[in-house]
Parts: structure tokens; sequence; C-alpha cells
């Protein structure tokens, strides 16, 4: 079910869970600000979530209360994931689904990359 990204944060959440260690990942970068680990799904060769270590259910959330360092540290973490995992060349998708319409499932802010194959023009 698609999550409201204005909602109250749960902390019981999946991502929560897996920044307090509660449940397992495969993990492939973690900083200050920042965990990136392999989606469980992927829909792609290679499919990478970055998330912030902050509480924030959404894009719209953390984009709105999230201090500045926090932002700068994410970003700066998901160009780095996505160096690390050799996705620069050739190139890489990068996408966040926000709320209802975006059919963003898990309530913590995540970053999806996708790499290891040819994309081609956004389907709406
Ligand atoms: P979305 O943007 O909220 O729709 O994407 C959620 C992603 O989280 C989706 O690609 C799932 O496969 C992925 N995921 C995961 O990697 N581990 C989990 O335990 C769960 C979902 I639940």
């Amino acid at each position: 079910m698609p999550i409201d990204p204005r909602a109250p944060y749960d902390p019981n959440n999946i991502f929560a869970k897996i920044l307090r260690g509660e449940i397992p990942c495969k993990k492939v970068y973690e900083d200050d600000f920042s965990l990136a680990f392999h989606d469980i799904n992927p829909q792609a060769p290679v499919h990478l979530l970055v998330i912030p270590k902050g509480a924030y259910v959404s894009w719209d959330d953390f984009s709105e209360k999230a201090p500045a360092e926090e932002i700068a540290g994410f970003i700066r973490a998901v160009g780095q994931v996505a160096r690390e995992a050799g996705l620069v060349d050739p190139g890489y998708r990068m996408l966040a689904n926000v709320g209802g319409h975006g059919h963003q499932e898990v309530p913590h802010l995540h970053v999806h990359l996708f790499g290891g194959r040819q994309f081609y023009a956004m389907v709406p």
C-alpha cells in the first residue's frame, strides 16, 4: 500500500529495523548520515537503495526538515554509492518515489539506484 509522505515517522518500518541492525541487509556503503544496500526484489542487474540514517518518511519530509549537513551528506552518499558500484560509466538511473501517486511503499526515505542495463525514456 502506498504511504502518506507526511505521516508521522513509524520507528517500526522495515528500513528503521535495518538501520538498528534488527533485520539484515546486503550492505554496500555506510557513513555518518547514510546506509546503502541491495534491494531484495531487484528490478535491474544492479538495484541499490540509499537511505538517510535520520527518521524521514519521504523526500518531501527530508527536503523540508533535515539539517543542511544531513541533506548534503546524503546527496554525496548517493553519488558515492553509484561510483563505488561502477555505475557512472556507462550510466544509471536514480529515483525516489513519493506518496500515493509515486507509489512509495516503505515509509523511510530511500533513493533507488538502477544500473547494469540500458534504460529508455521514462514510462509514465
Ligand atoms: P518504494 O519506492 O517504497 O516503492 O520501494 C520500496 C523498495 O524497497 C522496493 O524496491 C522493495 O523491493 C524494497 N524492499 C527491500 O529492499 N527490503 C524489504 O525488506 C522491503 C522492501 I518490505
